[in-house]
């Protein structure tokens, strides 16, 4: 039975079969050296999948056979790979990067994967199998690649209790309770797997708003066991570290970082961690925001609390990840905060912190302009954080691939130094020159038996470390790779499902929030609307602080005549932003305040259009529906029946926000609603 617990790694037989007879005789033999670990990995990955895919063992061997032989291996550890003379060329990619060739060794034809280093081999075993996977030709293979950025890093939101923040997908995966003497659930494996095929090479196991408890020996311990699991495949583990804790273990009355004790404190903890996790990556940091301590508590800032981290893990090889996810209810637009607090601190961080900052300036909303510290920060390293874990999105209910998301904020351009300074080449370090450079996600695999919930939460998972790996790749070919790997290879099923995922975070936004409306969700779970002002709750915890309508117009001035957040951006961007006649209309109660009867570039009215874009999700959701009935019998019953229960959870969830928001927005307004417009339901 399909239960999707393999995700994309399924490797079941293929069924093209004159290709599966030209996969076979090229790659009949597995030649892999003895040794490290990683390399290990990568065989075993290949005996396992090509065997599946193939429908017939792939025998390993220590030499070449007569025809037919790939070869895996570093120079360091394979005298058929070093024999190659291909030291050069693969010092170019690096050692996470590889060469993928068909090629020729003394007179035998070979498919070879070779790179530098370990990690490499493994990525370009993964690459060759999601080659077989997606059935691509590979009788002349000429593969050269090399990620773009350094750290590419999963965060869990996992409590120590193995509740998941904003998980919903069930408990946390990390059984602290048989942890260390038990770390052979295969689930630790298979989640490596699954990270590893591609390309992450690190995770921060525990929720940023941390419990100290995690750097006791009892929990180094177990991290540890983990960590085992984890480095076989080239993953470094990370904790998320609560910023007070020389003060929650008793040791000190202080954190203050500039008091010389607390300096030592963390020297002689990072002392005690990495004697238990020698490759431990570093410590994740949410410090000063939503109630975590942090160096503001004590006089200080952001550059003075992550730098005495920075060197106390020095030593070892560790780096901090600093987040700038930073907001109060004093400020008047929340928008403007983690730049105005960030911003002054350029140049002031050690070169082993890396400030994570959210693809957006105020929380993972379906929709959102680019933040403004992309391209503001020159001296100082930075990582973009994203999120899979669909906590505006309909957690794991709705079908919403952020594929296209994350595209949109990776090819939005800053004008940092002038046309062209994407975010992507800023991550990559290609428009500042950057010591250390990164990509993050939030994900949200739990117990549950497809580790995400929804089958379809996968696709962004995938999507994410293959955009990780390459900020160019487009949204639409991943999501066609993903659905060859997870479903099928038939294009019955890839042309109109690939539809179906392009527009689904579209609809997303259209029946939450469209125009540039956000975050109407009702507060604290952050799943069904509230889009009114409510007396209770804080100010900025409510949808009314984001969209300011009454009975005259609605959306936030951030222009010179309101908060002026768009002095943050460059020019031309503060230019598209800030005037009325440039600004894509996706974004535009994001920064303007305009009357009920705007006239859009349509024609209608801001008034209509809203109530037509509303129904227009809706209607997406209808055509997925629609769409996903033809597909029936394509794939297993499973994860049809599966996906098609949940289409209709997020249609009658659709439905819900359209007419809660209308009916909302309506009464404000006091208009009619647009000749033709559906009845609320
Ligand atoms: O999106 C908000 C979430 C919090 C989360 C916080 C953060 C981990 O609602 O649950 O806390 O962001 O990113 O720190």
């Amino acid at each position: 039975a399909e239960d999707g617990y393999d995700m994309w790694l399924r490797y079941q037989p293929l069924s093209d079969s004159s290709l599966v007879k030209d996969y076979r005789k090229q790659l009949g033999t597995l030649v892999a050296p003895d040794g490290p670990a990683v390399i290990e990995s990568a065989a075993q990955e290949l005996q396992r999948g090509i065997s599946g895919l193939l429908d017939r063992p792939l025998e390993r061997s220590d030499s070449l056979a007569r025809r037919g032989s790939l070869v895996i291996g570093t120079p360091e550890t394979s005298e058929l790979i070093a024999s190659l003379g291909w030291e050069d060329r693969l010092a170019q990619q690096g050692p996470e990067g590889f060469l993928l060739e068909t090629t020729r060794i003394g007179r035998r034809d070979v498919t070879v994967i070779a790179s530098e280093g370990d990690r490499g081999v493994l990525y370009g075993a993964f690459h060759l199998l999601r080659l077989l996977q997606t059935q691509q030709a590979i009788e002349e293979l000429a593969i050269a690649e090399a990620p773009k950025v350094q750290h590419r890093v999963v965060n869990h939101w996992d409590n120590l209790n193995r509740l998941v923040e904003r998980g919903y997908a069930g408990l946390s995966l990390w059984e602290w309770g048989t942890l260390p003497e038990y770390n052979e659930n295969p689930r630790y494996r298979d989640y490596a797997r699954i990270n590893a095929s591609l390309g992450i090479n690190g995770t921060a196991i525990n929720n940023v708003n941390a419990d100290p408890r995690i750097l006791t020996d009892q929990f180094l311990e177990k991290v540890a066991a983990l960590n085992e699991v984890f480095r076989q495949y080239g993953i470094k583990t990370y904790l998320s570290i609560n910023y007070d804790s020389p003060r929650a273990f008793g040791d000190l009355d202080t954190a203050d970082p500039l008091d010389p004790r607390v300096q030592q404190w963390w020297k002689d903890k990072a002392k005690q961690i990495y004697k238990h996790i020698p490759d431990l990556g570093g410590f994740l940091v949410k410090a000063d925001s939503e109630g975590q301590p942090g160096p503001q508590g004590y006089g200080r800032n952001h550059a003075d609390g992550a730098n005495i981290l920075a060197d106390a893990v020095a030593p070892y090889g560790g780096v901090i990840f600093w987040r700038a996810f930073v907001y109060s209810p004093e400020q008047g637009d929340r928008f403007r905060e983690a730049y105005d607090e960030f911003k002054p601190l350029d140049g002031k961080f050690r070169d082993n912190v890396i400030v994570q900052i959210k693809n957006g300036p105020i929380d993972f909303q379906p929709r959102e302009p680019f933040s403004p510290l992309f391209g503001a920060l020159e001296d100082t390293n930075i990582m973009m954080e994203l999120q899979v874990t669909q906590e505006y999105f309909g957690f794991s209910n709705h079908l919403a691939y952020q594929g296209p998301l994350f595209e949109e904020v990776l090819d939005a351009d800053t004008h940092a130094k002038g046309e062209g300074s994407t975010v992507g080449k800023i991550l990559g370090g290609e428009v500042f020159e950057y010591e250390q450079t990164g990509m993050a996600a939030v994900i949200n695999p739990g117990t549950d038996r497809n580790w995400t919930g929804h089958p379809f939460v996968q696709s962004s998972w995938y999507a994410f470390g293959r955009m990780a790996w390459d900020y160019e790749l487009s949204s639409e070919a991943i999501a066609e790779e993903w659905m060859r790997m997870t479903f099928t290879n038939d294009r019955r099923f890839l042309d109109p499902i690939g539809e179906v995922m392009a527009y689904s975070r579209e609809a997303g936004v259209n029946y939450r929030n469209p125009l540039g409306l956000t975050h109407l969700f009702a507060q604290g779970h952050h799943y069904g609307p509230a889009p009114w002002y409510d007396e209770a709750e804080r100010m900025d915890w409510t949808a009314w602080y984001y969209h300011r309508a009454d009975e005259d117009g609605i959306g936030f001035d951030r222009t010179e005549s309101g908060s002026n957040a768009i002095e943050q951006y460059h020019g031309p961007v503060r230019e598209h932003f800030g005037t009325l006649d440039q600004i894509d209309e996706d974004y535009l109660l994001w920064f303007h305040h305009v009357g009920w009867d705007y006239k859009m570039n349509s024609g209608r009215t801001l008034w209509e259009e809203l109530v037509l874009k509303y129904d227009e999700g809706v209607q997406q959701v209808r055509n997925m529906q629609a769409e996903w009935e033809k597909v029936q019998g394509l794939i297993d019953r499973e994860r049809y029946e599966h996906v098609k229960a949940l289409l209709e959870v997020q249609l009658r969830d659709a439905i819900r926000w359209r007419d809660s928001c209308v009916s909302y927005f309506q009464s404000l307004s006091g208009l009619p609603l647009p000749e033709g417009s559906p009845e609320p339901e």
